[in-house]
């Protein structure tokens, strides 16, 4: 527990201090959910894997957008950070076919107000990654929202700023996964404001619990893709008769090493540093 750190808030998977007016210690927990419910097995590692991941995003994307990571505490899960005023949409960019986007072009052919091309498959390539702004649900799933709608809770000239800093952040990591055989279907960020009034990307950022991680040499649109992390999660949860209601299932030793696998997998692969040497000294990250 962090020492004279009050509580803020919790999220399914991680928890938020405060450590004082200006900064916040945000811990990511080894919890891992599906279909929206945490598990009781924990993932080890899975935290720092996703701490570790953030800040390698955030050092190599400091020319795109400023962020509001201030330092990475020893155990590797926990990031110390600047203290922003949130803005109350979530910042979703998609370059693929998939999830509610593939729900509203099967319904509408068209996804938060972009016109696509008729004919898509499901976990098709778009002609071009969009900017789909959804709002922040307290309970219950994020509602997609159109460009109307987002720029009257942020203001027009901040949201044509939001979407540029979003497209070029999801440019820059879904080029560099790509490279290292992972496709980045889609991204949300989450982005606020310092006590100037400076755009500041915060939270976590291009993680597999932010995005959706595909094996790039699995994928074939038309269907549904395999997760990157979560696949043998899903499968063994798909397998069981489990209603998908709290609480859910155990996971057996098994499930759990291949899970660990994979997150750590992603983690060397987007960042060429071995987690070994993370766990030693995160800082390996930050340079
Ligand atoms: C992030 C969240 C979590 C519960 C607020 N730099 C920041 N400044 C102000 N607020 C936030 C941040 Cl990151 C902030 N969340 C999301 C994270 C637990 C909720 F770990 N909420």
């Amino acid at each position: 527990m962090p020492e004279a750190a009050q509580h803020v808030g919790s999220g399914k998977v991680r928890e938020l201090y405060a450590l004082d007016d200006e900064r916040l210690l945000l811990v990511a927990s080894d919890r891992i959910s599906t279909f929206d419910v945490v598990l009781p097995t924990e993932i080890p590692d899975k935290g720092c894997v996703l701490t570790g991941l953030s800040a390698f995003w955030f050092t190599r994307t400091r020319d795109v957008c400023r962020n509001h990571l201030l330092g990475l505490r020893a155990d590797g899960r926990s990031t110390e950070c600047r203290r922003l005023e949130m803005l109350p949409i979530e910042c979703v960019v998609r370059g693929y076919l998939t999830g509610s986007a593939w729900n509203d072009y099967r319904a509408r052919g068209e996804v938060c107000g972009h016109a696509l091309p008729p004919g898509l498959l499901e976990s098709e390539r778009l002609p071009e990654p969009i900017f789909t702004p959804a709002t922040k649900a307290q309970t219950g799933h994020d509602e997609n929202i159109t460009r109307a709608q987002a720029a009257e809770l942020v203001g027009a000239g901040r949201l044509d700023e939001v979407e540029r800093v979003c497209l070029e952040l999801y440019r820059f990591g879904s080029e560099h996964a790509a490279a290292r055989g992972i496709l980045l279907a889609d991204t949300k960020f989450e982005l606020g404001l310092d006590d100037e009034g400076r755009l500041v990307l915060a939270d976590e950022a291009l993680t597999p619990d932010s995005s959706r991680f595909w094996p790039a040499d699995e994928y074939e649109p038309g269907r549904p893709q395999p997760s990157f992390d979560k696949q043998f999660v899903r499968d063994y949860c798909e397998a069981l008769d489990w209603d998908k209601a709290p609480p859910g299932p155990e996971l057996p030793d098994d499930v759990v090493a291949g899970t660990r696998a994979r997150y750590l997998e992603a983690f060397e692969r987007l960042t060429e540093i071995p987690f070994a040497a993370y766990v030693d000294d995160p800082r390996v990250v930050l340079s």
